[in-house]
């Protein structure tokens, strides 16, 4: 049966389009970091929007799983197969085209294989920007932000992707295309179709292409290091840079020591900005279309004022792009940098912003107390009240002795998301990993009618099962 059905799908995608040896469908049934691993009967990389209909459409008929997948780094298992070899991986990777830019409207029309740095560069060539930003924007893709919502660096200003998105094409799990690409800010026609695709995770269809929005270029930026005494710091400084810059603030990252002292110890030519250390440091970026907009004097204006009122210890102000780029570098470098301590148990969750001082000490303690010497890398983007609260072993200790309180410190860590009315997926979704545990943190009603969502659309349940909700 598998094999009438992998020449059948090479039949609507060509041979370019299809994959079926081992070795080449490695990359696309293990994870980014290594973390997930499963077997597919094929991997399948349609050339355009009814191909991907086609092949969801036979694999329908035929019992057989759709799995699908964008540029494979999402960090909870969504876009890789399970074990069964039953599978089939949908990649994206081959539609990327740009279908349209429209500069006054304001719009970009771009295929879901589209790799988010391309978008990015297509906007930019055409002065304008499109603002979605994060550490693998060099290779993921506009498909995959849209199925996990992805947030990234600048969330602060312009939201995530659910807010970036005016209109989606989607192929239904039975084959049918939706077609909801309008480019409109306003249309009130019903339900809001497009934001259930968006966060799906590819469980209620693939997306195949979308109306994304575009804003004025930017023109000039400011960017500081800031040393803080601690997240109280963080959360005082954010509230200064509102009063004076206003909504030209279009960054705030928080870092703890233990992140960057992590960077420093494994990036090549990362330098630690100051000579003394600090327990936590602060990424800030302002923003503006004007080239000469006096940037730097606002956000030394502030950091002077946040000094004064005890919120920040130390600062420098980046002199020229190339110091901003070494700064970002000892932010966007943690996640890389974490993997050679062994393992990193990852939590991405978030907490009113107001709330972040109590939640780091509670949570911090607790942690502390459960495994004494445990390494706590927290660090994320806080303007948002996101978080990722990311573990490594103790030093000289053994993987496997950490990896087996990998649950309960999860648990620990989202009880305690959960007492400060938290969320404990805040951008990189539930796929696999979270799929089980969510059901303690979620509102039952709210599970309810998400189960009633994925019947509703997949009532054969072939569309990337078992991520999101368990069994579904
Ligand atoms: P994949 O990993 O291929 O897929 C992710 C999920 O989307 C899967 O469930 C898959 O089935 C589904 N999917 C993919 N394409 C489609 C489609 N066309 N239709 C339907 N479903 C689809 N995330 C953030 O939010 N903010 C960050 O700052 C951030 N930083 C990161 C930094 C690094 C170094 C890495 C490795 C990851 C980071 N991420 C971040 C995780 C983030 O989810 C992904 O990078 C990105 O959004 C996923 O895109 P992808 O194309 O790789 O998707
Ligand atoms: C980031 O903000 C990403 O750097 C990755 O969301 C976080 O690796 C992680 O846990
Ligand atoms: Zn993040």
């Amino acid at each position: 049966m598998t094999a009438d059905l992998v020449g059948r799908l090479g039949q609507i995608v060509g041979p370019a389009g299809l994959i079926s040896d081992p070795g080449g469908m490695a990359g696309h049934v293990t994870d980014w970091r290594n973390a997930y691993s499963g077997t597919a009967a094929a991997v399948v990389r349609p050339g355009d929007t009814g191909e991907v209909a086609a092949v969801v459409a036979l694999c329908r008929d035929a019992g057989v799983a759709v799995v699908p997948q964008g540029g494979n780094t999402g960090l909870c298992g969504g876009a890789v197969p399970d074990s069964s070899g039953r599978q089939v991986v949908l990649s994206l990777t081959r539609m990327r085209r740009i279908r349209d830019l429209d500069v006054a409207n304001q719009t970009i029309t771009v295929e879901a294989g589209a790799v988010l740095q391309s978008v990015q560069e297509a906007a930019a060539a055409a002065g304008r920007l499109f603002p979605l930003s994060l550490g693998a924007e060099g290779s993921c893709t506009i498909g995959g932000n849209l199925a996990t919502n992805a947030g990234g660096t600048a969330v602060l200003r312009y939201g995530t992707m659910r807010d970036l998105t005016l209109g989606l094409e989607v192929v239904l799990p039975d084959g049918r295309i939706w077609n909801g690409l309008r480019g409109l800010r306003k249309d009130n026609t019903g339900y809001d179709l497009k934001q259930l695709f968006i966060g799906a995770e590819g469980t209620l269809g693939v997306i195949t292409a979308a109306v994304l929005k575009l804003f004025p270029a930017v023109r000039s930026r400011a960017t500081a290091w800031a040393a803080l005494p601690g997240p109280q710091g963080a959360v005082d400084l954010i509230g200064v840079l509102r009063e004076i810059a206003g909504d030209r603030l279009t960054g705030f990252e928080i870092m703890s020591r233990q992140s960057v002292e992590f960077v420093l110890r494994h990036s090549s030519g990362a330098r630690d900005p100051f000579g003394d250390q600090h327990p936590w440091y602060a990424l800030v970026e302002l923003s503006d279309t004007l080239p000469h907009a006096g940037l730097d004097e606002v956000i030394e204006a502030a950091l002077g004022e946040a000094f004064d009122r005890g919120a920040v210890r130390d600062a420098v102000i980046a002199s020229g792009s190339a110091q901003a780029t070494a700064l970002w570098a000892l932010r966007e470098g943690i996640s890389e940098a974490q993997n050679h301590e062994g393992p990193s148990l990852k939590h991405d969750v978030a907490v009113p912003v107001s709330r972040i001082p109590a939640f780091v000490e509670r949570t911090d303690r607790a942690l502390r107390e459960a495994v004494p010497g445990i390494r706590i890398v927290t660090y994320g983007h806080v303007g948002d009240g996101n978080l990722h609260y990311n573990l490594s072993k103790p030093v000289g200790s053994d993987d496997e002795e950490f990896l087996v309180r990998a649950e309960a410190l999860a648990r620990l860590v989202y009880d305690s998301t959960h007492a400060f009315h938290g969320s404990i997926s805040a951008e990189h979704g539930l796929g696999h990993s979270k799929r089980e545990i969510i059901a303690d943190y979620a509102d039952s009603h709210g599970l309810d009618l998400m189960r009633g969502l994925k019947q509703l659309f997949d009532p054969r349940g072939l569309m990337n099962p078992g991520k999101v909700l368990p069994g579904l």
